[in-house]
């Protein structure tokens, strides 16, 4: 990438046919996802859960960390850990997804964080809830958006910043936002957040600010880089685009059979199978998972598990039935969520990368 770019501040459009370069690789390098056959688990075990990183994993000591609520309030508060362990404790079962999920697939491909269909994850968070703390505070009639900032700090497209990310008052206020500091019953990871985070279930991963340092409540729209210049849906180049905000439905496929070392591409032998998979969608619960093995031409709804009422932010598993017959196939997944959305099945391209939730094709060789 050349200055002028880096100054432009425009995301890179990769060239018709040109592969994954060396930045790509290096991104991909340090944000690793979930390998797929991980979805055969209700709670993603430690260290399977993908992870997103815009800069670097900061230093933090959790004895010196402190936590600001300030800006828009009555009372600003100053938190240590103690001070927010101390306050009622819940644990939340939630799937994050980064918006850039499925960017790779796009063509042309827009150049960052290269994700297939693996960056997502589900956990047990374990932290408080957002609201009384905003209460305590006493938030000002006139707030619009709660600012969320971590300790890392880096540059992106020629500017300089800390990771800051606004949230809508009313998001923040919802009974499920927790501000979080343990993560599958043992303490939150370095690399996802130490010591707090916030947890949004719902909402694609940016929202889900690691590190912590500073919450400022606002009386004006936030419009600081991630919300204003990143994670947005545009098409054209000087477009405002619509911000990128909850999950979109989708169904993934647990692997079936094995895979070939290099092409990953999938065997089985003949017979009767059972597919399983997982579906999800931050707008509202999948009502419908159906699934094709013959490329799209036919669909069959597959059986959708009714979904734990205790856990309306995990995952659902479903599955389906399959005689396989020797040859070539190609398998689909595709999950509706009970708003109606569907996947589509044709791209839906932006430059950015972000929201591809295309269905899942997956082609697999039976052996006789
Ligand atoms: N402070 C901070 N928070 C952050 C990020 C970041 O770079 N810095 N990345 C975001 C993005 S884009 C995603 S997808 C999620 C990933 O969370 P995980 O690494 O715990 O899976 O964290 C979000 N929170
Ligand atoms: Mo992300």
């Amino acid at each position: 990438m050349t200055g002028t770019e880096l100054a432009s501040g425009r995301a890179r459009i990769a060239e018709p046919g040109e592969g994954i370069g060396l930045d790509e690789l290096a991104l991909a390098a340090r944000n690793h996802g979930m390998p797929l056959e991980a979805l055969r688990y209700d709670v993603t075990p430690p260290g399977l859960h993908y992870v997103l990183t815009h800069y670097d994993i900061p230093a933090v000591d959790p004895a010196a960390w402190r936590l600001e609520i300030t800006g828009a309030v009555r009372r600003p508060l100053r938190l240590d850990l103690d001070d927010l362990r101390d306050r009622p404790a819940v644990t939340s079962r939630v799937l994050l997804e980064c918006a850039g999920n499925g960017r790779a697939r796009y063509e042309p491909r827009p150049v960052s964080q290269p994700w297939l269909l693996e960056a997502v994850g589900t956990a047990e968070w374990t932290g408080t809830p957002l609201a009384p703390l905003l209460a305590e505070a006493g938030v000002s009639p006139e707030a619009v958006d709660v600012v969320f900032t971590g300790a890392d700090h880096g540059v992106e497209r020629g500017v300089e910043q800390d990771y800051a990310r606004g949230l809508p008052l009313a998001e923040a206020l919802r009974p499920e936002t927790l501000l979080v500091w343990g993560m599958n019953g043992a303490p939150l990871p370095p690399q996802h957040g130490a010591p707090l985070r916030l947890v949004v279930p719902g909402w694609y991963g940016m929202a889900q600010v690691k590190w912590l340092t500073r919450i400022d409540v606002t009386d004006e729209p936030f419009t600081g880089f991630q919300n204003a210049t990143a994670y947005r849906i545009k098409v054209d180049r000087d477009e405002d685009g619509e911000p990128v905000t909850r999950i979109r439905p989708r169904a993934l496929l647990q692997p079936p059979g094995w895979p070939e070392f290099m092409t990953r591409e999938r065997f089985l032998r003949a017979g009767d199978t059972v597919l399983t998979g997982r579906a999800w969608s931050g707008r509202a619960p999948v009502g419908q998972v159906e699934v094709s093995t013959d490329g799209g031409t036919t669909w069959t709804e597959a059986a959708l598990d009714p979904g734990d009422p205790a856990h309306p932010f995990a995952w659902r598993s479903w599955s389906c039935g399959w005689t396989a017959r020797p040859g070539r196939w190609e398998l689909l997944a595709r999950a509706t969520d009970e708003t109606g959305e569907s996947q589509p099945v044709e791209q839906r391209w932006n430059r950015q990368g972000m929201e591809n939730n295309l269905v899942q094709r997956v082609p697999v060789t039976v052996l006789g």
